[in-house]
C-alpha cells in the first residue's frame, strides 16, 4: 500500500495532542503534530514526536497464551480456545462464590469505549462493584475535590486559559516533563506577557522551575498547611471576593475559623519556607486580576490527597476565580484518557454518566437503561483492596487490562503475593515483557497505539476520536472486542436464552449506547458521535443533542451541580504524611516522572534514543546527605523502607532538599531489580483511597558488593534483553537501560558480594557472543579481572567486563564513538583494569539533552562556555528548535552559568 496519513491521538499523557500518523497500512513510518488538533495545533513533545520508534515487535503480545495450572508453562492458544476457558472459569467462581468473587482491574489508557464494555460487562452481567482501575493511584483524590467542593468531577477551564491568566501556581505538578505541549504553551504566553506571574510549588526543583518567578520549595505533603496559610492571608489582607463568596458559595464561616491559627510564621515552619515568600505567593494568588491553578500528583498521591485538592479549590473560591477566562482550579490528568473513565464510571465507587455506585436511585436508571433488574449494591473494592482482597483469598478471578500492577501499585510484596495467590489472572495487554505478564495464566494480546479506534477525553474535556492506521500484529485484537467476545460468552452462561447485552459491532455503536447515560447529567455529551468529530474535529463538553458547540468553560453563571447550587469550602485540617522521618527512616523518599520514559517503560523502554537523556536508574540526593553518608556519585547504597528494600546507584543532586531523596517511578524490577514501588506504602486517602505513592519514609545502608558486572551488546536488545535479565537474577544490584541511537545495544550492570558461579558468567557470555568469534579477552580470576570485547569488523559490537569494572564507562565511549583502536587492544591484552591514561573511572557516558536533534549536554556546556545564548545554542546546535522538551534545561543550565543555583526557600 501507498503511503497514508490517519489523524489520530497521543497515546501518553492527558494533554490529549492530536498525531498524524504516517503508514503504509502495515507499519507505521513516522509520526508528526496535527496542525488542526485544538490540543497541541501541531507540536508534540519528546515522546510523542518518537512515537513511530517505540513498540518494538519483538516486544508485542502476538497470540493468546493459556495456562492450565500454576506450575505449568504458558502456551500459545487460539482467540476461542482462550476465552471459552476464560469464560467457563469466570461462570464457575460466579455461581460457586458469588459475583464478588471477581474483579476487573483497568486503565486511565484505554478508549471510551474499551471502559464502557468493562463497566457494563462487570455491573451489569457479573453483578459485581469489583471494577476499578490504576486512576485509583492517579486521580481519585482530584475526583473527590471536585465532587465535594463543586458538586461535580469536571475540571471547569480550557488549555487557553494558560495564556489568559495573570497569576499561575502549578502546585505538585512537573510539568515540563509531564505535560510538556501545554508547558509550552504557558512559555510561549509568558514570554509575550512577561508580567504574567507564575509560582511553582513542589519540594524539588524541577524543570518547571525554570519558569517560576517564585518556587516554593515546601516540605512534602503540607501542601494544605501552605493552602491555608495562603488563605488566611487572603482573609487578613482582604484580597477576598464578597460578593461571590455571598452569591455562591458555602461555609466560609468554620474555614475562617480554622485558617485563624494557620499563622504565617506557623505554616512558614511548618512548610520549610520563609514568611516572605509565603506572603509573596499570597499577594500574587489575591491581587492579580485572573488566577489559574495547576495541579498533578504531588497534590492527588498522598493520605491527604483530597484535603489537598479541596484547600486548593478553596482559594478559587475566596477570590471568586472560577468561571472566568484565565482563572479557574484545572487539574491535570495523567494519563489519556483517565477522563473517559471518570465519566463512563470506571472507579469502584462510580456509575456511568458521572454517577454513584452507593446510590439507589442513580443504580436504578443504569439498570433500566441496560435492562437488567438491578445494578449491585455491595461496595466495590478500590485498588490496594482489591489487592489485598485477592492475597487474603476472597477474589478468585481477576481480569487485568492495560496496567502493569506488578511495577506501579505501592508495596510490591503484597501485590506481587497477590498475582501468585490468586487462582485464575488474566491479563489483556499489548506488551509480553511487563511485570505483570508472568502472572497471567492467560495472557491476551491487545491491539494498541495506532491500532484501534475509539474516543479519548483530554484534561480539558475534549472529546478525540482515535482513529486506526494499522491493522494490529499477530492476532492482538482491540480491547472493546476482546472484553465484548468474552462478555457474549459469558452472558451464554449466566443468562442462557436472553437478549445479548453486547451485541455491539463497532466502536461507534458502544459510543452511542454509553453517551444516552450522559443525557441530562452535568457531562451530557449526547450530542457528539464518531461521525460529528469526524465532520467538526474534538470538542468539549458538555455538549448535549442539538448544540452547535462545544463547553470551553464551566460555571460561567455560579451555579455549582451542588444540592444547593453553590460551592462548598472545606475544612479539613492539615494532617502530616503517614511515615514522618525519623531516626530509623530519616529520608522522604519522593518518587515521579523521568521526561522521556512513560511508567513502566513497556513501549518507551524499547527505543534506546529515550534512554539519552536519564540512561539508568538512579537515586538523587542532596550533596550534603552523600558527604554525611560518605557516599560518591555512583555508589550502591542498599536503600530501604519499612517494606522492602533495593540496590541502586546514587547521585548527587541539589535540587533535591536534604533530608529527601528522588527516585523516578519508572524503574520496575525488570529494569532495576526489586524496582521502585518495592519500597512505597500502601496507606492511602480516607476519601479517595489513593495511596500515598510521593511519600516513603527511607533509609541508605552501606553495601559491601564487591563483585561488578558490566555487559553491553548490540545487536536484537529485545531477545538480548528477554535472554539475560534471567541470568542476572542472582546478582544483589541489577540494572538495565538501552544505549545508543543508530545502533541500539542493550547495557546490564550488576553486583554482587562474590562472584558467581563460572558457568553463569559462560551462560551470559554466550548470549552476549563472547564464547567464540572475533573476541578479545584477557583474565585474571585472581585478581579479579576478567575482561571480553568483541570487533566485529573494526567494531566493538560487545563488552562484558566481570569482577572489577573502573573501565566501564570508557568502554562505553569508546563503544559509542565506534572507536576500536590500538589503545583498547593494548589495554584489552594488559593486565590493567583501570583505563589508560587520565581517562579515568570518572568518565561518565554522554547525557543527550536534545533528543530530536541529539545534542549532549557536554556540547550545550561548551556553547554556554563560549559565550552563547539559548538563541546562539539554538542556531549553532539546533537544540531546542523542534519539540523544545530540552529548553527549560537548556535556560538552567545558562542560568547556573552566571550564578549558583539555590533554594528560593
Ligand atoms: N514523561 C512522562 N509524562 C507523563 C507520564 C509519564 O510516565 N512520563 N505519566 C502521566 C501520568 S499518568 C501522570 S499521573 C502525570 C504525572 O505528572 P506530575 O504529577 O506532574 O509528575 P510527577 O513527577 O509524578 O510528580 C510531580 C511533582 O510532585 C512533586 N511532589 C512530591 N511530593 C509533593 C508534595 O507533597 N507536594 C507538592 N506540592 N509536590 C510534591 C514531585 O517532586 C514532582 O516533581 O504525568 C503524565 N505525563
Ligand atoms: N512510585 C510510584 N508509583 C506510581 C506512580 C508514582 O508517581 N510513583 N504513579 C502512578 C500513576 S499516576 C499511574 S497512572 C500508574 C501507571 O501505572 P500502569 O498503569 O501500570 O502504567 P503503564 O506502564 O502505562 O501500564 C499500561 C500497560 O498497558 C499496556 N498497553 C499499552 N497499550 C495498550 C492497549 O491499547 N491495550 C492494552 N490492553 N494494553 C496496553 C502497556 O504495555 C502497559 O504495560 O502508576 C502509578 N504508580
Ligand atoms: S504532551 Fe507529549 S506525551 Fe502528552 S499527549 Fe502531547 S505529545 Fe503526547
Ligand atoms: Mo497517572
Amino acid at each position: 500500500m501507498s503511503r497514508q496519513t490517519t489523524a489520530s491521538t497521543c497515546c501518553y499523557c492527558g494533554v490529549g495532542c492530536g498525531v498524524l500518523i504516517e503508514h503504509d497500512g502495515e507499519q507505521i513510518l513516522g509520526v508528526s503534530g496535527d496542525p488542526t488538533h485544538p490540543a497541541n495545533f501541531g507540536k508534540l513533545c519528546s515522546k510523542g514526536s518518537t512515537l513511530h520508534l517505540t513498540g518494538d515487535l519483538a516486544a508485542r503480545a502476538l497470540y493468546p497464551e493459556l495456562r492450565l495450572g500454576k506450575a505449568l508453562a504458558r502456551g500459545r492458544t487460539d482467540w476461542d480456545t482462550a476465552l471459552e476457558h476464560a469464560a467457563t472459569v469466570f461462570a464457575a467462581t460466579i455461581s460457586e462464590h458469588g459475583p464478588d468473587s471477581v474483579a476487573f482491574y483497568i486503565s486511565g489508557q484505554l478508549l471510551t469505549e474499551d471502559y464502557y464494555a468493562f463497566n457494563k460487562l462487570a455491573r451489569a452481567l457479573v453483578g459485581t462493584n469489583n471494577i476499578d482501575s490504576n486512576s485509583r493511584l492517579c486521580m481519585s483524590s482530584a475526583v473527590v475535590g471536585y465532587k465535594r467542593s463543586l458538586g461535580a468531577d469536571a475540571p471547569p477551564c480550557s488549555y487557553e486559559d494558560l495564556e489568559l491568566s495573570d497569576c499561575v501556581m502549578i502546585v505538585g505538578s512537573n510539568m515540563a516533563y509531564a505535560h510538556p505541549v501545554l508547558f509550552r504553551r504557558l512559555e510561549e504566553a509568558k514570554s509575550r506577557r512577561p508580567q504574567m506571574k507564575v509560582i511553582v510549588i513542589d519540594p524539588r526543583r524541577t524543570d518547571t522551575c525554570d519558569l517560576a518567578d517564585l518556587h516554593l520549595a515546601i516540605l512534602p505533603g503540607t501542601d494544605v498547611a501552605l493552602f491555608h496559610g495562603i488563605l488566611h492571608l487572603l482573609l487578613w489582607e482582604d484580597w477576598v471576593d464578597r460578593a461571590f463568596i455571598n452569591a455562591h458559595t458555602e461555609g466560609l464561616a468554620e474555614l475562617k475559623n480554622l485558617v485563624r491559627d494557620y499563622t504565617p510564621q506557623m505554616v512558614a515552619q511548618l512548610c520549610g519556607i520563609s514568611v516572605e515568600h509565603l506572603q509573596q505567593c499570597a499577594e500574587w494568588v489575591g491581587t492579580s486580576k485572573s488566577f489559574l491553578s495547576l495541579w498533578c500528583m504531588g497534590l492527588n498521591q498522598s493520605t491527604a490527597g483530597s484535603a489537598k485538592n479541596s484547600a486548593l479549590i478553596n482559594l478559587h473560591l475566596v477570590t471568586g476565580q472560577i468561571g472566568r477566562p484565565g482563572a479557574g482550579p484545572f487539574s491535570l490528568t495523567g494519563q489519556p484518557n483517565a477522563m473517559g473513565g471518570r465519566e463512563t464510571g470506571s472507579l469502584s465507587n462510580l456509575l456511568p454518566g458521572h454517577r454513584e455506585a452507593a446510590n439507589a436511585e442513580h443504580r436504578a436508571e443504569v439498570a433500566a437503561y441496560w435492562g437488567v433488574e438491578k445494578l449491585p449494591d455491595t461496595t466495590g473494592l478500590t485498588a490496594i483492596e482489591l489487592f489485598e482482597q485477592v492475597q487474603s483469598g476472597k477474589i478468585k478471578a481477576m481480569w487485568i487490562a492495560c496496567t502493569n500492577p506488578a511495577q506501579s501499585l505501592p508495596d510490591q510484596q503484597t501485590v506481587r503475593a497477590a498475582l501468585q495467590a490468586c487462582p485464575f489472572v488474566v491479563l489483556q495487554e499489548a506488551f509480553h515483557t511487563t511485570e505483570t505478564a508472568p502472572f497471567a495464566d492467560l495472557l491476551l494480546p491487545a491491539a494498541s497505539w495506532g491500532e484501534k479506534e475509539g474516543t479519548v477525553t483530554n484534561s480539558e474535556r475534549r472529546i478525540s476520536h482515535v482513529r486506526r492506521a494499522i491493522t494490529a500484529p499477530g492476532e492482538a485484537r482491540p480491547d472493546w472486542a476482546i472484553t465484548v467476545d468474552f462478555a457474549q460468552r459469558l452472558e451464554r452462561r449466566l443468562r442462557p436464552g436472553q437478549p445479548s447485552l453486547f451485541a455491539f459491532e463497532q466502536p461507534a455503536q458502544v459510543f452511542d449506547e454509553y453517551k444516552q447515560l450522559t443525557r441530562g447529567r452535568d457531562l451530557d455529551l449526547c450530542g457528539i458521535s464518531h461521525a460529528l468529530l469526524d465532520r467538526l474535529g474534538p470538542q468539549q463538553w458538555p455538549f448535549p443533542d442539538g448544540a452547535l458547540n462545544g463547553t470551553p468553560r464551566l460555571y460561567m453563571d455560579g451555579i455549582f451541580p451542588t444540592e444547593s447550587g453553590r460551592a462548598q469550602f472545606v475544612a479539613d485540617p492539615y494532617r502530616a504524611a503517614k511515615e514522618q522521618r525519623d531516626a530509623r527512616f530519616p529520608l522522604t523518599l519522593i518518587t515521579g516522572r523521568l521526561r522521556d520514559q512513560w511508567h513502566g517503560m513497556s513501549r518507551t523502554g524499547t527505543a534506546a534514543q529515550l534512554f539519552g537523556h536519564v540512561s539508568e536508574a538512579l537515586l538523587s540526593v542532596h550533596p550534603d546527605e552523600l558527604r554525611r553518608y560518605r557516599l560518591q556519585n555512583g555508589d550502591l547504597v542498599n536503600l530501604k523502607s519499612r517494606r522492602g528494600s533495593v540496590i541502586v546507584a546514587v547521585g548527587s543532586d541539589d535540587s533535591v532538599r536534604p533530608g529527601q531523596a528522588f527516585l523516578p517511578m519508572h524503574w520496575g524490577d525488570r529494569f532495576l531489580k526489586g524496582g521502585v514501588n518495592a519500597l512505597t506504602q500502601p496507606a492511602f486517602d480516607p476519601l479517595s483511597k489513593q495511596p500515598e505513592l510521593k511519600h516513603s519514609g527511607v533509609r541508605l545502608e552501606p553495601v559491601k558488593l564487591p563483585w561488578h558486572l558490566f555487559a553491553l551488546v548490540e545487536g536484537d536488545v529485545q531477545q538480548h534483553f528477554e535472554a539475560l535479565r534471567p541470568l542476572c537474577e542472582d546478582f544483589s544490584y541489577v540494572s538495565l537501560s538501552l544505549t545508543g541511537r543508530e545502533r541500539p545495544a542493550l547495557l546490564i550492570r550488576a553486583a554482587s558480594a562474590q562472584a558467581p558461579d563460572p558457568q553463569r558468567l559462560h551462560d551470559i557470555d554466550q548470549q552476549l557472543g563472547l564464547n567464540d568469534g572475533p573476541v578479545l579477552a584477557y583474565d585474571d580470576p585472581r585478581r579479579a579481572i576478567c575482561k571480553r570485547v568483541r570487533i566485529d569488523q573494526g567494531r566493538i559490537t560487545a563488552i562484558r567486563l566481570a569482577g572489577e569494572t573502573l573501565a566501564q564507562h570508557w568502554l562505553q565511549n569508546l563503544w559509542l564513538e565506534g572507536r576500536a583502536d590500538e589503545q583498547l587492544r593494548r589495554w584489552l591484552l594488559a593486565p590493567l583494569s583501570t583505563p589508560p591514561g587520565s581517562a579515568g573511572a570518572t568518565v561518565s557516558p554522554r547525557k543527550t539533552l536534545c533528543n530530536c536533534k541529539n545534542v549532549s549536554e557536554d556540547a550545550v556546556c561548551a556553547g554556554i562556555r563560549n559565550g552563547l545564548d539559548l538563541q546562539g545554542l539554538k542556531q549553532q546546535l539546533g537544540c531546542g528548535t523542534q519539540c523544545g522538551s530540552c529548553v527549560p534545561e537548556i535556560k538552567r543550565l545558562l542560568a547556573a552559568s552566571v550564578q549558583p543555583i539555590a533554594f528560593t526557600s
